[in-house]
């Protein structure tokens, strides 16, 4: 469901009849889960690259990311270690208005998502153009802390945690799937929360 909220779109939840998925524990508590320490990250140095299989291949300054089109969602977050945040009011620009600019190719079927610090998740092409998957510089109506990923960091809301990277400065566009950083260590590719996708083999 898509409405006006000012100026920007708002997508509000579209609530399942379970109050969260199987395996997981609701809280009110933000748990910071990090694999690295928080990046000094200056916004006057701040690149987002978007790259290989695009028409066009963008570096964008801070500015320049900001003059995209902006959106507001509210949906519930899953960590795979088993706690869920319900109604997160995310802002921030959707995945679809980057890559009506960048213009995937053809034969792009999947996304590497880079971040600062070295930090890497691999998702289909597909699910990113879900509507409310967006880069995320606002939460709850508060900048982004860095411990949660600011200035920027991406938000799937249809998969486990692991696959909304914090402090993002690249896309890689790709014809083949390739793991990112925890699918290497045997977290599920998919990771749908729904389906309990938490490991490749179990
Ligand atoms: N760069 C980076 N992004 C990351 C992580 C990380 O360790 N590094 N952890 C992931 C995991 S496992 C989860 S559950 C969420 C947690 O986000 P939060 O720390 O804002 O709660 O971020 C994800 N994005
Ligand atoms: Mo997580």
């Amino acid at each position: 469901m898509l409405k006006k909220l000012g100026n920007i779109k708002a997508i509000t939840q579209k609530r399942e009849s379970r109050p969260a998925p199987p395996g997981q524990y609701v809280t009110d508590k933000f748990p910071v889960l990090s694999y690295e320490d928080t990046p000094k990250i200056d916004l006057t140095t701040w690149r987002f690259r978007v790259f290989g299989l695009v028409e066009k291949e963008v570096s964008w300054s801070w500015q320049e990311f900001m003059a995209l089109p902006q959106a507001a969602i509210t949906r519930d977050f899953h960590c795979v270690t088993q706690w869920t945040r319900l109604d997160n009011l995310w802002e921030g620009i959707p995945f679809r208005e980057v890559a009506r600019r960048v213009q995937p190719k053809p034969e792009a079927k999947y996304v590497m998502v880079h971040c600062y610090g070295g930090y890497t998740t691999n998702l289909p092409l597909d699910v990113l153009m879900e509507e409310d998957v967006l880069f995320a510089y606002q939460h709850d109506g508060k900048p982004l802390e860095p411990d949660h990923g600011g200035p920027m960091r991406l938000v799937v809301p249809s998969r486990y945690g692991w696959k909304s990277a914090k402090w993002v400065n690249g896309l890689e566009l790709m014809a083949e799937d390739d793991p990112g950083f925890w699918e290497r260590l045997g977290y599920h590719t998919n990771a749908d929360p729904w389906k309990e996708e938490r490991f490749q083999f179990s």
